[in-house]
């Protein structure tokens, strides 16, 4: 499944690497794809993820999520 995050927080090319490494780390997490223009990151994941496992490696990379849409 895809799931969209908006993240808030990302200004340049090392914000991008840390939410990429951050969400690759999850388990179950194939493809990621961070848009800095757009501020958000498209994950491709073998099945759904909590908001609260999305939200806490966001957070903990220094981050906020804003809101996640799956689809
Ligand atoms: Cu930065």
């Amino acid at each position: 499944m895809k799931i969209t995050l908006k993240i808030k927080g990302m200004s340049c090319e090392h914000c991008k690497m840390r939410v990429e490494k951050a969400l690759s780390a999850i388990q179950g997490v194939s493809k990621v794809d961070v848009s800095l223009f757009w501020k958000n990151a498209t994950i491709e994941a073998s099945s759904d993820i909590p908001d609260e496992k999305l939200k806490g490696a966001i957070t903990e990379a220094g981050y906020e999520v804003t809101d996640i849409k799956r689809k």
